[in-house]
């Protein structure tokens, strides 16, 4: 593997933002592309911490230090993504945490993971109520609404929302993406959600699949 990459990846491990950020940058020096950066160092690396942290090696703190290391490369490379192409062509989302939820670990990594793959991700924040969510739509018509939620007690906010949104004729402009810890397939056929993941790579799959994007890091089809 690429020596940049090693020592990006060796960064996010140790939590080292500083190194990851010197790394991304004489990558980029050495006419490296902000796209093989994320999708060969970034975000492999991130599916293993996640890994990790599922079956019980690594901690939060661990996957948080890891998590803002991949930030401090991400901000070196966001102009750049955000100039490209494939933005324009692969869509955009808007993506939140539900009212009453305060967790948004997941949600950011879903996040930075679907600007990675080519996605405009306009991110609401936490504790999104149903009404930022229609404005929303109404204000930067996106593709794709995702939303996040991580409690029993917030996940029900996910039917209100399409409620809303349907109640206002907006439902058939757009796709609805939904995931977090309690969240599986047989509740988003419940709550009437066109799209769920377990993880970012099933998120990413998932928009990819119902926009039709077939191209794109992690697509598994
Ligand atoms: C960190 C954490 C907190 C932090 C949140 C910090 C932050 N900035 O997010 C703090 C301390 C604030 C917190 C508070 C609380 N928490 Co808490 N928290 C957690 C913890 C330990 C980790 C969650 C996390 O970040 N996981 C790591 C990320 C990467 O995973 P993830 O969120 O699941 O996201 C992945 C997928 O779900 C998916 N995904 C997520 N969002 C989306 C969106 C889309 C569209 C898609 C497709 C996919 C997707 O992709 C992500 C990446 O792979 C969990 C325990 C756990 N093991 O999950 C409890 C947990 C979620 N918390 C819990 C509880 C009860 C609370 C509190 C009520 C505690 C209290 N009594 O005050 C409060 C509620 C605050 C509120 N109103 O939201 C419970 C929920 C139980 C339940 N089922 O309802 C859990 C499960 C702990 C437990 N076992 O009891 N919490």
């Amino acid at each position: 593997m690429n020596l940049y990459f090693e020592t990006i990846q060796q960064g996010m491990v140790n939590g080292d933002a500083e190194i990851v950020k010197t790394s991304t940058e004489l990558a980029l020096s050495e006419g490296i592309s902000a796209d093989m950066i994320i999708s060969q160092a970034l975000l492999p690396k991130m599916e293993e911490i996640g890994r990790e942290f599922r079956s019980g090696n690594i901690f939060i703190p661990d996957v948080l230090m890891s998590s803002r290391a991949m930030h401090a490369s991400l901000y070196v490379l966001k102009p750049l993504i955000i100039e490209s192409q494939v933005i324009k062509k692969k869509g955009r989302i808007i993506i939140g945490t539900v009212a009453g939820d305060l967790h948004d670990i997941g949600k950011n990594l879903v996040s930075m993971s679907l600007q990675g793959d080519g996605y405009e991700v306009i991110d609401l924040g936490i504790d999104v109520p149903a009404s930022a969510f229609l404005a929303a739509i109404e204000r930067y018509k996106p593709d794709v609404m995702a939303m996040s939620a991580l409690l029993t007690t917030t996940i029900g906010e996910f039917k209100n929302v399409i409620k809303v949104i349907n109640d206002e004729g907006k439902r058939e402009q757009i796709k609805i993406v939904i995931g977090g810890g309690p969240v599986s397939m047989d509740y988003m056929d419940e709550v009437g959600a066109d799209g769920y993941g377990k993880d970012v790579f099933e998120a990413i799959a998932s928009v990819n699949q119902l926009l039709g994007n077939k191209e794109g890091y992690f697509n598994v089809q």
